[in-house]
């Protein structure tokens, strides 16, 4: 296979601007007649017309009505004898394709006897050959033709402009979307489908028709869905004036999707996992992911499709910039500062435990990579997540309003277009002059090109006498792939300083007049920089890079005692739980660096445990905080701190850590699990959600102190509470409490959970998930996946199921995938291969479980290395898994 590289973009030498595609639709046999309207692209020196195909069989090809030559080159259609000269002219191609064979669920594929497409990034050509490539953008019309019996609703982007009836018990729908796009965001749907509708006018008064599309029986389960469709279209609108632009809007699920969901134009594709929810069913997890990928898709309609990517290597362009607005979104729904916070603490643990790995990692690439060999690959944390982080820190540098103007010129400029993160950044700029982002527009935009996460320093020297305080921070940033030397990032650190007894301080720069609040914005542009604060009437505790201003690990040598001042009284709510998170860690790593476990009971000293319970007590905090600070770092998080990892140690310790807070903290938890029993029906709301969730880990604790000589009751009553709940999180969460702490009774707990839920594939997911990642007891998870995976309701075809049971095992559950018999690893490399053959794109993801080997101690290191080879050794791997195994082991 061979690499693309960024450099090497040249303008397409053809344009299309109008396709009109007729669909003859049959599982086995699907007929593709593809009519399009192209000219030459005069700016582009002339050479033939090469279009993309994939698995296509081709029956017959015609220019202006009449048959010409071609030749296949690869899988490329080339035409050589085309009308020369700028006149349009039409180009007929008729294939065939097999929708029933089609397990990679790219291009056309059936689900469950339903047709749907799925053509980002390279799905397209796998419908039909065309000029496969984002910056080609033109007008769709669309007949489908099916048997009416079997797939009664026929959707497609757009409008729908003519239906009826033909011969045989078939019939057709003509759509047409009135806007231009690249090919990624077409799509079609045909099959057994009943719909939730919503009548919808928008601010100026335009009415519009929302759709949720569902199986029927599913219907039920659409309302949130709907709600949060409703609550995106408002949000976008009074956010940033970006109305919806279509008459018809609508989402369909399938249970067989590789990713989460897919924002083509008006008719949006998800995995029902992103759809379907009842109390009964769904979690509160489920229901806030619901909202925040509904709105995800919603806000693509114009941040990806109105303005699309000029090039692949431009995915972060639409994604990180979807990603903060999705972010954006589910913190205004929350509400309250303290909920925004919690949704703040929420996305930074994803992001420091999966995006801080693959940035130190084989697969790290810049936000804007610079080259690629499979281009799925690139669906990445660091393309959506620090994307998002990138645009986050724009948004602080210029402010709220300033980022809404630069939103107003970025869609002024290039409403239609296909364009670069260069045109983003620009715009956000240029609609600030004189901001800190338009000043070093260039040494920011290094975010884009530089991988690896940057590290600051911080220290802070105090003169009692001159009551001057000194803040130096330096940055470095360590090699990655192919990038030894990096230039210094642009990094906003908001600060606050606080007193000893926890007040805020009044910030004084030396050389300013008066005292300028007290949470400002630093910017770090060089290496190491320095700043002096005048009238510090004492030593100051700093609070620094307040709501994770920046994505930088941020080095700083806090004692115990200031942490546990930031901890009580931060008025920033991100950095009082990175101040808990700073102790547990440093308490972590004091352990498994220790010579031996004999101190394992007494991880946590008095004080810390005080001051955590003193969280837990206090009626000002709101109950999801309390659950996030008393959440221990994962193994993960606590992995990527250690030169050399031996995971079983990192199991062991973080499983002591929560025993000591268990037993030490025994009537906090029992108090706290008393005061937070629900009344009133269930709303999923942040306040209600984040109520259950403190519960929920209260009755972790009690069962795992129950099963370490505390209270002996509390099993007992987890079977109880899980038999009455009345809504999934609950009944999940008591399920999760006896299956961590290893008691008898989540046997029959699993059992009869299974024989309630049988028929619901979602609920199952959850099944296989949770006994997957349980904590490792005598290395039982292994032979139980395996058990598992016998199961009939068990199929690796379906990624949902797949990821449920293998993916919570390898890539979630490090202290069981970890054995010290590197039956894990062989475990992952039969998956791996298993899986490449029915589904690449999944298989590479999985391949991944693996990327930081070598931070690991022997005998891990060495059995990981001999399983990634065994994978390597395979001469038929795709180019995705292939991608992933090459970078591993360079
Ligand atoms: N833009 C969508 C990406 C996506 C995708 C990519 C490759 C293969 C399958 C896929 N399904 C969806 C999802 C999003 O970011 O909104
Ligand atoms: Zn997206």
């Amino acid at each position: 296979p061979t690499a693309i590289h960024r450099s090497d973009y040249q303008p397409p030498a053809w344009w299309i601007d109008t396709v009109e595609l007729t669909f003859d639709l049959d599982p086995a046999k699907t007929r593709v007649l593809n009519k399009m309207r192209l000219r030459r692209n005069p700016e582009v020196a002339a050479q033939a017309l090469r279009l993309d195909g994939e698995e296509l069989n081709l029956s017959r090809v015609l220019v202006n009505g009449a048959g010409t030559s071609f030749k296949m080159d690869g899988s490329q259609l080339v035409l050589e004898n085309l009308p020369e000269g700028p006149e349009p002219f039409d180009l007929e191609i008729f294939t065939t394709c097999a929708p029933d064979k089609n397990t990679q669920l790219m291009g056309l594929y059936v689900s469950q006897g339903t047709f749907f497409t799925q053509c980002e990034a390279e799905g397209f050509r796998r419908i039909t050959y065309f000029l496969d490539r984002p910056d080609v953008m033109a007008s769709y019309t669309v007949t489908l033709r099916a048997d009416k019996a079997s797939y009664p609703v026929l959707l497609s982007n757009g409008n729908l402009v003519e239906q009826g009836d033909l011969d045989a018990g078939r019939h057709f729908a003509k759509w047409h979307d009135p806007h231009k796009k690249p090919c990624y965001l077409f799509a079609l749907v045909a099959g057994k489908l009943v719909a939730r509708q919503q009548r919808i006018l928008s601010r100026s008064g335009t009415e519009h028709l929302l759709e949720v599309y569902v199986r029927p029986g599913d219907l039920g389960k659409t309302e949130h869905a709907m709600n949060s469709l409703m609550a995106s279209v408002a949000w976008d609108e009074a956010r940033f004036g970006l109305p919806l632009d279509l008459e018809r809007f609508m989402i369909v699920a399938t249970s067989d999707f590789n990713m989460g969901a897919m924002e083509n134009k008006g008719l949006n594709i998800f995995n029902t996992k992103y759809v379907l929810a009842s109390e009964a069913t769904a979690t509160d997890t489920d229901f806030a992911n619901i909202e925040a990928v509904v709105g995800h898709e919603y806000f693509h309609n114009w941040t990806g499709n109105r303005i699309t990517c000029r090039d692949w290597f431009q995915l972060s362009l639409k994604e990180g910039l979807t990603v903060f607005r999705d972010q954006e979104f589910s913190m205004d729904m929350a509400g309250n500062p303290s909920a925004r916070a919690v949704k703040r603490i929420e996305d930074v643990r994803v992001l420091r435990s999966a995006q801080f790995p693959e940035d130190a990692g084989p697969m790290a690439h810049p936000v804007r990579p610079d080259s690629y060999i499979e281009i799925n690959n690139f669906y990445t944390v660091t393309i959506y997540e620090k994307g998002a982080e990138v645009v986050r820190m724009m948004h602080h540098l210029v402010g709220r309003d300033g980022f809404a103007q630069g939103m107003k010129l970025y869609f002024a400029r290039h409403d239609g277009q296909a364009v670069t993160c260069d045109d983003f950044a620009q715009a956000i700029a240029d609609a600030n002059p004189g901001s800190a982002l338009a000043l070093q527009l260039e040494p920011f935009k290094r975010w884009y090109n530089q991988a690896g996460t940057p590290r600051v320093q911080a220290s802070g020297l105090y003169d009692a006498e001159t009551h001057r305080y000194t803040l130096t921070l330096r940055q470095s940033c360590p090699a990655t792939p192919g990038q030894p030397h990096k230039e210094p990032f642009v990094i906003p650190v908001e600060l606050g300083l606080l007193n000893h007894e926890g007040q805020a301080l009044a910030l004084q720069l030396e050389g300013e007049q008066t005292a300028n609040g007290n949470s400002r914005t630093l910017v770090l542009d060089g290496a190491e920089q320095q700043w002096t604060f005048i009238n510090v009437a004492q030593a100051p505790v700093p609070s620094l890079l307040r709501g994770f201003s920046a994505p930088v690990v941020l080095e700083v040598d806090y004692s115990d005692a200031e942490l546990l001042t930031l901890l009580a009284h931060d008025s920033d709510a991100f950095n009082r739980w990175e101040a808990g998170q700073r102790l547990l860690l440093r308490r972590a790593l004091q352990a498994i660096t220790a010579p031996d476990d004999s101190q394992d009971a007494s991880i946590l000293d008095e004080s810390l445990l005080q001051a955590l319970g003193q969280v837990l007590r206090d009626p000002q905090l709101d109950a999801a905080f309390k659950e996030l600070v008393l959440t221990l770092p994962s193994e993960t998080y606590i992995a990527e701190q250690l030169e050399v990892v031996n995971p079983q140690r990192i199991h062991a310790v973080r499983e002591a850590m929560r025993l000591q807070l268990a037993l030490a903290l025994h009537t906090d938890w029992q108090a706290t699990y008393e005061a937070h029993q629900a009344s009133g029906a269930y709303r999923p709301d942040a306040a209600s959600a984040g109520r259950r969730a403190l519960a929920g880990l209260a009755l972790t604790m009690l069962c795992l102190g129950a099963q370490h000589g505390g209270d002996s009751i509390w099993p007992g009553k987890t079977l109880q509470r899980f038999k009455d709940a009345g809504n999934m999180t609950d009944r999940f969460n008591a399920l999760a409490a006896l299956v961590g702490c290893g008691h008898a009774l989540a046997a029959p707990a699993l059992e009869r959970f299974h024989s309630w839920f049988k028929d619901d594939p979602l609920v199952l997911d959850k099944w296989f998930a949770l006994q997957a990642g349980a904590s490792d007891r005598a290395g039982h998870v292994l032979p139980l996946v395996k058990q598992l995976m016998a199961h009939p309701d068990f199929t690796i075809k379906n990624p949902n199921r797949a990821r449920s049971l293998i993916f919570s095992y390898c890539n979630a559950n490090p202290g069981a995938f970890h054995r010290a018999d590197a039956a894990g690893y062989v475990f992952w490399s039969e998956r791996v291969l298993e899986l490449d053959a029915i589904n690449p794109q999944v298989a590479a993801r999985l391949a991944r479980a693996l990327d930081r080997w070598k931070k690991l101690a022997e005998p891990w290191r060495s059995s990981a290395r001999e399983a990634i080879a065994r994978v390597a050794a395979r001469p038929d791997l795709s180019n995705d898994v292939r991608e992933v195994i090459t970078r591993a082991l360079a």
